[in-house]
């Protein structure tokens, strides 16, 4: 009694039924069904070693200054940021890279700063860049926008922008 628009997948010569696809809140991507024994994730991913940016110890995180730019290069690890203190002076280009040394399965870290409109993802073992202008004085918490482990929650850090005189 299968309706006429039934959509069938074939995997590996099985026939399964599509009975549903829809995207998943809050996360943009969708969900499938299929036999464990037909998959075979990565358990381990590899470190991206080429991105020169990257750091790979919590002992390499840093702030470093130059005029009026500031670059980050930090650490995502379950569950912390190195540095988690971030102090930048108004109208400092801010750049931030952050390097998520987690390299097991499942463990995308994110990075959100909502009143930055700040939010991206690093997977494991890569490295990711994003630039702003810190434009807004004021304590901004950041915080890992992707479930990583339990203690996901308690990922988190601030970023102090020191007013212009
Ligand atoms: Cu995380």
């Amino acid at each position: 009694s299968h309706p006429e628009n039934m959509q069938l997948v074939d995997i590996e010569g099985d026939k399964m039924e599509i009975i549903n696809e829809a995207p998943i809140d809050p996360e943009p991507h969708y969900a499938q069904i299929i036999k464990a024994d037909k998959i075979n994730p990565v358990k381990i991913y590899e470190k991206d070693e080429n991105n020169p940016d990257a750091i790979w110890s919590e002992k390499d995180a840093r702030i470093e200054r130059n005029g009026n730019k500031v670059t980050v290069y930090g650490i995502a690890v379950r569950s912390r940021f190195y540095p988690d203190e971030i102090k930048v002076n108004e109208g400092d280009e801010v750049t931030i890279h952050l390097t998520n040394i987690d390299l097991d399965q499942d463990i995308t870290h994110g990075f959100g700063i909502n009143l930055y409109d700040v939010n991206f993802e690093v997977q494991p073992g890569q490295t990711n860049t994003i630039k702003f202008k810190a434009d807004k004085p004021g304590v901004f918490p950041f915080y890992c926008t992707n479930f990583c482990s339990a203690l996901h929650q308690e990922m988190q850090g601030y970023m102090l922008v020191k007013p212009k005189e």
